[in-house]
């Protein structure tokens, strides 16, 4: 086995020769060399790719177009007149469409145009109902000083089905290239803070209390100024305090942008399929990822490389999320890298990490090869008791659900469990496991919408706006593709990138917002006609515990079946999700037992004698409120 500094290096000395091939030798080199349990564990192979293709992206290659019966790519097409409707658009009338995400040109000359943004759902003001933060972009008139920058959004939540953009009033508009944003109570008042990253100094507005917030970014010491991407914040050393960790994706200077001929650029790093489009991510200088240490007086040290986790290679960050997943209480810390190797690190409990990427099959797919990672989602869709890791990735491409086998081991499952083929075309961003019908086993939702405006003039069988793709979880063993009915919510074609999760509406079904570039965001209502039971509970750790719970785990078990749900922050694309754990509950009225493990370390029963509810629950006391849910 190599250490993944090893396989850097060799895959640095290959693609350092420059072209095309010794890229595609190096490919295989690099497989070969490198893989692992999980390529012995891949099994039967999806249509294959047509030929290698070169570009700044990884992908599997080039497959033949999918058209639908109007000739569209399917990733724009394949609607269908009957089905079940599952989410409704009501981005327009929840009074979102007036404000939309802006990334340099429509043109996408340059990489740093093409990312987009997060979205951050929090209950800023603690009435109860969940806001929403849209991250915005910048525009190179704006750049020069020019115009006004764009303006992030702060959407608050009024209750009716509409929301206000309250930004400007709280102090929240950013003004800077904006990229992600994770929700967390750094400071453990009781008021969920933002951190926001940037190409530039990022943000961390504290939470007055008083419907604004303060950035303090530079005081607290992490602001950085590079180009930072999704960042998770939690626990990692068990104090309490809530850390906070920044993957970082590339070096960049406007003054000196990354154009083809550039001498900053391979050039054979700005095709596809033999098309110029813009250079990068491969041929780039990757950025350092950070780790920062809650001192708990409002100042935060970086101890990234002390810590193990300051990723020397460079590789192009988008994504990081701070999850349990050996379930020894700790936190591990996963990083989705761009055309480069994903992160898994263990939490050693003293303060720092191993890096187990490659021995635990996250670096790779299951075909041993880097994948073009964007977004992470977390769920236990076996209901196993442990979380298992969808991953998004480029078109061209299969999306990559690991199956959490247990000792940090993971299994590239896409295949078997039928999410591999239909998720080939699409270039993905954003990603969940919801429930999204209440049956007590996670549905996997993913956000989509492709990098290079030139897809639309070419026959690959993609293109620049792409639908979002639901799944249905079949027990447990395999996902179902949930058609795209016309006129709802899941045939909108859109050029999303972060995408987060909640119960906007407080009625048990969890709803999709979605930030797209240079475009409207969307808003997708959970209307799905099921008459099943839920609940939801909302966590406040006590003395040993973050107060936002993050990093707590609840096991609900009901009729003989046991869920998992924890608290996080960050994932997604460079999103922040509902911090309440939600469980759908079937056609049960009554739930067996619940058992809170918070991140403190102590492990907690509560009854619940009522379900379609929402429960608040503090450590050490018990249920303290209990809020009915809201009937449509
Ligand atoms: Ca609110
Ligand atoms: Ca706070
Ligand atoms: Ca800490
Ligand atoms: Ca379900």
């Amino acid at each position: 086995m190599l250490s993944p500094s090893r396989a850097h290096r060799i895959r640095s000395e290959t693609s350092s020769a420059g072209r095309s091939l010794a890229g595609a030798f190096s490919h295989l080199l690099f497989g070969a060399l490198l893989c692992c349990p999980a390529l012995m564990r891949a099994q039967q192979s999806p249509p294959a790719p047509m030929a290698t293709q070169q570009g700044g992206a990884s992908t599997a290659g080039a497959y033949a177009p999918v058209h639908d019966a109007e000739h569209r790519p399917i990733t724009a097409g394949g609607m269908v007149d009957q089905g079940p409707v599952v989410f409704e658009d009501i981005s327009r009338q929840a009074g979102l469409t007036a404000w939309q995400y802006r990334g340099g040109t429509p043109a996408k000359a340059l990489i740093v145009e093409s990312l987009g943004g997060g979205v951050g759902l929090l209950d800023y003001d603690n009435d109860g109902w969940l806001d929403i933060y849209l991250v915005n972009g910048m525009t190179y008139d704006a750049l020069s000083g020019k115009a006004p920058a764009p303006h992030a959004a702060l959407f608050h939540n009024n209750h009716d089905g509409t929301f206000t953009n309250v930004a400007e009033k709280a102090g929240v508009t950013n003004d800077r290239w904006g990229v992600g944003v994770a929700v967390g109570d750094y400071d453990n008042d009781g008021w969920p803070d933002l951190y926001v990253t940037n190409v530039g100094k990022n943000r961390l507005y504290h939470n007055n209390h008083d419907g604004t917030f303060t950035d303090l970014a530079e005081q607290a010491g992490v602001a950085l100024g590079t180009w930072s991407t999704g960042p998770t914040f939690g626990d990692y050393d068990g104090d309490g305090k809530l850390d906070l960790f920044v993957p970082g994706y590339a070096a960049y200077d406007f003054n000196d942008p990354p154009l083809a001929g550039s001498r900053r650029v391979v050039s054979n790093f700005c095709q596809f399929r033999g098309v110029s489009v813009f250079c990068g991510p491969r041929g780039l200088k990757g950025e350092h990822d950070h780790l920062f240490h809650n001192n708990g007086d409002g100042t935060f040290t970086d101890l990234s490389i002390k810590a193990g986790v300051a990723d020397s290679p460079g590789y192009f960050g988008l994504t990081a999320v701070f999850a349990d997943l050996n379930g020894d209480g700790r936190p591990e810390l996963l990083v989705a890298d761009d055309s480069t190797p994903n992160y898994l690190y263990r939490n050693k409990g003293d303060g720092t990490f191993e890096d187990l990427s490659f021995e635990s099959g996250y670096a790779v797919n299951g075909e041993g090869r880097e994948t073009a990672s964007m977004g992470i989602a977390l769920g236990d869709y076996q209901n196993a008791g442990k979380l298992d890791i969808l991953n998004t990735t480029f078109s061209d491409d299969y999306k990559v659900l690991y199956r959490n086998d247990g000792d940090l081991t993971f299994s590239d499952v896409s295949r078997d469990t039928g999410l591999a083929v239909a998720t080939i075309p699409f270039l993905s961003w954003g990603d969940g496991f919801i429930d999204y019908d209440n049956d007590g086993w996670q549905d996997i939702f993913i956000a989509s919408g492709h990098v290079y405006p030139e897809v639309d003039r070419h026959d690959w069988g993609t293109s620049f706006a792409e639908r979002p793709l639901l799944f249905r979880n079949v027990s447990g063993k395999k996902f179902e593709l949930v058609p795209a009915v016309k006129g709802t919510g899941l045939a909108v074609v859109i050029p999303a990138r972060g995408a987060a999760f909640g119960d906007l509406f407080n009625d048990g079904k969890i709803d999709v917002v979605l930030n797209n570039i240079d475009a409207p965001p969307t808003l997708l209502r959970n209307v799905h006609a099921d008459r099943h039971h839920w609940i939801e509970l909302r966590l406040l750790g006590g003395a040993k515990s973050p107060r936002d719970a993050v990093g707590a785990t609840v096991y609900l078990t009901h009729s003989h079946q046991t869920q998992r749900a924890d608290v996080l922050s960050g994932g997604s694309f460079a999103s922040s999700n509902d911090p309440r754990v939600h469980f759908g509950l079937g056609d049960d009225k009554t739930v067996d037992s619940i058992e809170i493990h918070w991140p403190g370390g102590s492990v907690e029963k509560i009854r619940v004698t009522a379900v379609d509810r929402i429960y608040t629950v503090e450590e050490g006391k018990g249920m303290i409120s209990v809020q009915p849910g809201q009937s449509k």
